[in-house]
Formats: C-alpha cells, structure tokens, sequence
C-alpha cells in the first residue's frame, strides 16, 4: 500500500473528528468494519481483505454523530418521530410471524458537545407491529427525566457521556438515563435500557413513556441496571445485574432474578476486581458469568471533563463465575489476558465445564473511547470475532480460562442467539458481518448476515443489497414450541443510496442464503439502532381503539 494512504489513515482515537466516515462506520460497534478501512489501505495485513465492510452501526448514524470538521458540515441531527400504518411491503408477511419487533438506538435531541462520544444520544425507540399480514411502523423517543428537562431548556444539560460533574446545576438529582441501548418487554410493559440507570417503562402498543424511573415496584435495589438481561430457558424468569451498583464509579455489582410477573426472587451482591464496564453477562442454568475487561472507569479523566472509560492498556480481565442461587461469596476470578468483549451469543455448564460464547477482540472495539497510553487506536486489535471462553469446573481453584475462536472469517460485534436459548446449550447463532468471503476484494464488501451452526461449524450467509449497511438482527421462532433457530431473521437495512432509506428484511431464519421472504420498505430514513428485541403476539397487550 502507499504511504499517502497509509498517513491519510493516521488518525487519533482520542478525536474521533479525524477518523474518516467509512472507517467510523466500520468500527462504530465492534470494528467490524473498520477493519475494511484498514485493509483497504494495506494496513491490516491479519485482516480479511472484507475488511472494507460497512459496520453493524446504520450508516444513518455517522451523519448524525460524526463531526466532519473537514467538509465543513455540522453534525445533522435526526430526531424525526415517525407513524405509518400498513407500510408497503415486498413479498408477503409470513402468516405466522405474529407479535412486534422493537429496536432502539441513540438519536442525539440537541448536538452532543464537543467531546462527547455518540452512545450519548437519547434513546430512540422504534416499534414495527405485524397484523394480518400488515405492518405498521411507529417511533418515539423515551420521554425519561433527561429527555424532558432538556426538551424544556431547549438545549443539552447533560453534555457527557456518564461525567455527572458537569451536568447543568438544574438537573440535580434527576436520572442521567439515556435508554438507548436497548429494549426488552417484561410483565407487560417495554423496557427501554442504559446501563447506567433504572429502565424506563414504555406502553407496548403506543409506545408512551409510563415510568421514566421503573424500579420494579421498589425491589430494584440496584442504582443501574444492564442493557442485557437474560430469559432463563426453563422458568422464563429474568436475569439482570447492574454494576456501579452502589452509585457512580463504585467496585458492587447487584445480580438479581424476577418472575414474568415481576417478582424478585433472588439477589446478591458481589465486589468486581476493578471498575471495568460489564456491558453484558451471561446466565446458565447454574451459574453467573461476569467478565471485566480494561475498558475501565478513569478518575482523571472524569475530572478533565472526559468520558467515563478509557482503555487501559495492559491491564488483564477477569472472568468470574459464581452459583445462582447462593449469595455470591463463593464468587471466583481467574485472570486473563488483555482482551475486550462486550456481548454474549450463548452459554451453558454441562456440570464439568462453564461455556460462554462471545464477541472479542484483542482490545478496544470502540475508535471512540480513548486509549489510556495515548496510542493511535488499531482498528485490527479492535476487530470482534466470535469466540468460546471456557472454565474447566472439575478443578478446584481453575487457574486460567481457555479462549477459542469459533469463526476466524467471521467479524462483527453484535452476535444474537434464539433467545430461548438463553441459559441452555444451544448451536445456531446469528451475526451481522462485511462479506466474508468477498469475491472481487477491490470492491466494498457486502454487508451481511452470518446464520452459525456450531453442531457442524457452518455457517450460512445473506448478503444484503450492494448499498445497504445492516444492523443487528433479531430473531423470532416460528412458534413456542418450534426447534432452535426455526423461525424469522429481521433486521434493519438502511441504503446509503437512498439517504438512508430503511427496509426491514425478513429472512426464513434456516434458509438466510435465499434471501427475504418479505421486504417492509419504509419510505424514509429512521432512527438509528443499537439493539433489536422480539415481542411474540401472546405477550403483548391487546390493541386499544
Ligand atoms: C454499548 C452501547 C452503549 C453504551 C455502552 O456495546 C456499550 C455497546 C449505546 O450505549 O453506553
Ligand atoms: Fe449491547
């Protein structure tokens, strides 16, 4: 590759002003992309020449949160809330694909402050609901305590991502929750999720915001709580935590269970090594999983008025593992090398050994979160592959954790599994990734959707249209009852041809490589999207007139 090309690539992770759109897309959630970028300039000698892939993040995203000081365009913000009923679609809605697909993203209310990184846009969340065959589209912002004292100030009076120090003195006491990383349903209301706050209670069919502060009737004890709790694959119960359990920058993590019904069952409280983001965990039938990885919390930054993390170069992870059930003393941390993982496919024990498998990269996966030593970021070490994490639990004081990659053409960062599946062993897993197998390597790759069967280690691949960047997909069962990984795919396709006009594509979830079943082509771009959730018609309330 060329020098020229190589310099024009030479850009700081501390100022994400500088990175180039393509490559800000590639790498926006995992890297996935940036290694494309990367590649493309010869950079990236590990990476797939796939490397130049658009990123799982929706290309609708970057324009909205990338400064591009040097084309000298402001930073357009989005924040359209939209209503379409019976919105056009190709093919026909599969009769039995009954319920609601629900996704959220941060869509910034005002211009995020200089600094300020884009997981910091307010929560936007999105509802396509299926009926007869129809499909009705509608999208709204949670209206939490954030949302509504800026929209009364008519400007940002929370300008950093998870620094309270410089919050406006007016908003004292109230919720920094942004809610826009994701969504789950439980005891029939939605629940929109920041990992750093109590969820928000949102109505299910309208989408209004019911509680900005939702505490599960007092029992949530925990100041935060996850953007990924779990459904335990027997009882249907759900599994959370949240860290900083305690209060800002604290060491308690709360892990805690509810009924569907929205009764605590269990908690216990548990000290973590250092004070890293535990963006997810994982759940098995017997066991809790907690991994903390250097993405960690920096005082010093915090008082320079930075963001809440930095990478911290060199600084090993720590996988602990404990009983449910119990009271989380018997809690055990084995140390690992530097590594960075920031979501869960599947898990399981099989009473002698502890499985979990997960998206992980060599370190950092995000461009903008900056690097503690001050080092240019490496879009090749931030690049997630899937890969099965393992604890031999015959042994009494295990001394290492075993890391296998599962997929090695495989990059993305936001894996999805059959959700009843959650706690149990499992084989098929779904990923959004640049084409992995890329024909004319000159090319921008595909953007993709990889179906994995890890009981013959296949995988099947959708490729999606030449302009389309794909977020996450979710996954629906043809029914209860149906087997693992029987059902529909969805996901977001946004066209950068089209000004980010947004389908939903549905894909027969055993036969991805056959393209969609039905296309919801909406007319307009939309929200952007960080996760996407499932709601089965049986578990939504029943339409108001
Ligand atoms: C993620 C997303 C966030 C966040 C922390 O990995 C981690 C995703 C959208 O906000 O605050
Ligand atoms: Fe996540």
């Amino acid at each position: 590759m060329s020098d020229k090309r190589k310099s024009s690539r030479a850009t700081s992770q501390s100022d994400p002003s500088t990175l180039d759109r393509r490559s800000f897309m590639g790498s926006a959630l995992g890297a996935a992309a940036s290694i494309g970028a990367v590649a493309s300039t010869g950079l990236g000698a590990a990476a797939p020449a796939a490397a130049q892939a658009p990123g799982p993040m929706s290309s609708d995203m970057l324009d909205r949160y990338v400064p591009t000081p040097k084309e000298g365009k402001k930073p357009q913000l989005f924040r359209a809330e939209i209503t379409i009923s019976d919105v056009e679609v190709d093919g026909k809605i599969p009769s039995d694909l009954k319920g609601a697909f629900y996704r959220t993203g941060p869509d910034a209310q005002y211009p995020l402050a200089p600094g300020n990184i884009p997981f910091d846009g307010e929560g936007h969340v999105s509802m396509f609901e299926f009926e007869n065959g129809r499909v009705n589209f509608k999208s709204r912002f949670v209206r939490n305590e954030r949302y509504v004292a800026q929209e009364k100030a008519g400007k940002i009076l929370f300008p950093m991502y998870r620094n309270p120090y410089l919050d406006d003195p007016s908003v004292k006491g109230k919720s920094r929750g942004t809610h826009n990383t994701h969504i789950i349903h439980h005891n029939g209301v939605l629940l929109a999720l920041k990992e750093d706050s109590p969820p928000a209670a949102m109505d299910l069919r309208t989408l209004e915001t019911l509680d900005p502060v939702y505490r599960f009737n007092g029992q949530l004890e925990s100041q935060t709580f996850t953007a990924h709790p779990k459904t335990d694959s027997e009882t249907g119960n759900m599994v959370a935590f949240g860290y900083e359990a305690k209060g800002f920058a604290t060491d308690d993590v709360n892990v805690f269970e509810y009924t569907p019904k929205g009764k605590k069952v269990w908690d216990a409280w548990v000290k973590v090594p250092y004070v890293g983001m535990l963006h997810d965990f994982a759940v098995t039938q017997h066991y809790i999983v907690l991994y903390v990885i250097p993405l960690a919390y920096d005082a010093e930054q915090i008082k320079r008025g930075g963001i809440h993390w930095s990478w911290n170069n060199g600084q090993p992870t720590y996988f602990g593992f404990f009983r449910r059930g119990g009271d989380g003393k018997d809690i055990r941390w084995i140390k690992g090398p530097e590594r960075s993982s920031t979501h869960v496919l599947g898990c399981f024990d099989d009473g002698k050994r502890l499985v979990v498998d997960c998206e992980m990269s060599a370190y950092n996966p995000f461009p903008f979160m900056p690097m503690r030593d001050g080092s240019r970021w490496d879009p090749v070490r931030g690049a997630s592959r899937m890969t099965r994490l393992s604890v031999d639990l015959s042994k009494k004081t295990p001394k290492d954790y075993g890391i296998e990659v599962l997929y090695q053409n495989l990059i993305g960062a936001l894996p999805r599994q059959d959700d009843r599946y959650n706690t149990m062993p499992y084989k098929i897993g779904f990923l959004p990734c640049p084409d992995p197998d890329p024909k004319d390597p000159g090319k921008r790759p595909s953007s993709c959707y990889a179906r994995m069967d890890h009981s013959t280690k296949s995988v099947q691949i959708y490729r999606g249209e030449e302009d389309v960047t794909l977020a996450e997909a979710c996954f629906a069962p043809r029914s209860k009852s149906a087997p693992e990984g029987s059902g529909y795919l969805m996901g977001v396709a946004s066209h950068a041809k089209e000004n980010g006009r947004c389908d939903l594509v549905i894909l027969d979830a055993e036969h991805v490589d056959q393209g969609p079943v039905a296309t919801v082509r909406l007319p307009t771009k939309i929200a952007g999207q960080i996760h996407g959730w499932w709601v089965p018609e049986a578990d939504l309330p029943p339409k108001k007139a």
